[in-house]
């Protein structure tokens, strides 16, 4: 049976008390929950604070460039569609750098599972504001103050129709755990925004400030229920839900690709021949 010490990688480097710590371990106790094997996931990430995550555990990995993990993602779930494929991302590379892939990813519903460690800053180059920064917030780079307002990710996944949108937090790691684990077991791309104080270039949105606002969504709450998801969404000021906002069964890429339909790529062995008579055709 697996254990957490199976999941051990290298020691991380992450600042002391910065959230990503919270996401680890709550990851971890979520894959040993499901009984997941570490040859049974790969984790993709692209660069950042939060792209150094899938070095500090033991399972299959690719760490690529900064903004593009969820077309790697898609690419080795396309490949081997019975691989559970987990995409980590900070906000700046996901929401920003990276932001027209996640478009793309939620229209085309890949089956993969995307966490975004959101701590409203680019952590790994030492404080420039990202995307999800707070209008006003002053920073090295933005001396008077973020001129842009705040982009609202989970409003705009849920206007995309994607198929799970759920938001946590790394301070409650019992909370994230139970994302983790609905997010991994919902058929369907998932998007889980966790916010993840960064305690030495966000000042602003810290431990304390989320702990005031954030509760848990009602257990009442229709998550299928578009237009109230929507009112969630807009929820950003003295009150921050956390919990499963909106979630669909639309139907999944895989499943619409007849080449994958009865096996997956990796395990289709071309016939020599074939190929090579194809080829010919370009020489
Ligand atoms: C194409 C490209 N642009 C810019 C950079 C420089 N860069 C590296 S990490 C980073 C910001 C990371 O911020 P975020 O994605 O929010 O992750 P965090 O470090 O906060 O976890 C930037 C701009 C890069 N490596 N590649
Ligand atoms: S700079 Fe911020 S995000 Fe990066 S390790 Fe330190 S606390 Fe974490």
């Amino acid at each position: 049976m697996v254990n957490l010490g199976d999941y051990k990688g290298q020691t991380p480097t992450w600042c002391m008390g910065c959230g990503n710590f919270g996401i680890l371990s709550a990851f971890k106790n979520a894959m040993v929950d499901l009984g997941i094997e570490p040859h049974q996931f790969t984790i993709v990430s692209g660069i950042g604070q939060a792209g150094k995550f899938p070095h500090y555990l033991k399972c299959n990995t690719f760490n690529g460039l900064h903004g593009r993990t969820l077309p790697v993602a898609t690419g080795i779930r396309l490949a081997n569609h019975e691989m559970l494929v987990i995409a980590v991302a900070g906000d700046g590379d996901c929401y920003g750098e990276g932001g027209n892939h996640l478009i793309h990813a939620i229209r085309r519903n890949i089956n993969v599972k995307l966490f975004v460690h959101n701590n409203q800053i680019y952590g790994l180059t030492k404080g420039q504001a990202s995307p999800t920064s707070m209008e006003g917030m002053r920073t090295k780079n933005q001396p008077f103050g973020v001129f842009s307002e705040q982009l609202n990710p989970i409003a705009l996944a849920i206007a995309l129709d994607c198929s799970f949108v759920a938001r946590s937090f790394a301070g409650d790691m019992e909370h994230l755990k139970g994302i983790i684990k609905e997010a991994i077991n919902h058929k369907g791309f998932s998007l889980v925004d966790i916010l993840q104080p960064c305690v030495t270039f966000n000042k602003i949105n810290t431990y304390e400030w989320y702990r005031k606002r954030v509760y848990h969504i009602e257990p009442e709450y229709n998550s299928s229920d578009k237009s109230e998801a929507f009112k969630k969404a807009a929820e950003w000021s003295d009150k921050i839900p956390i919990g499963i906002i909106y979630k669909n069964n639309r139907q999944i890429l895989e499943e619409r690709i007849s080449a994958i339909k009865d096996t997956t790529l990796v395990r289709q062995v071309p016939e020599l021949s074939k190929l090579q008579s194809t080829i010919k055709g370009f020489y």
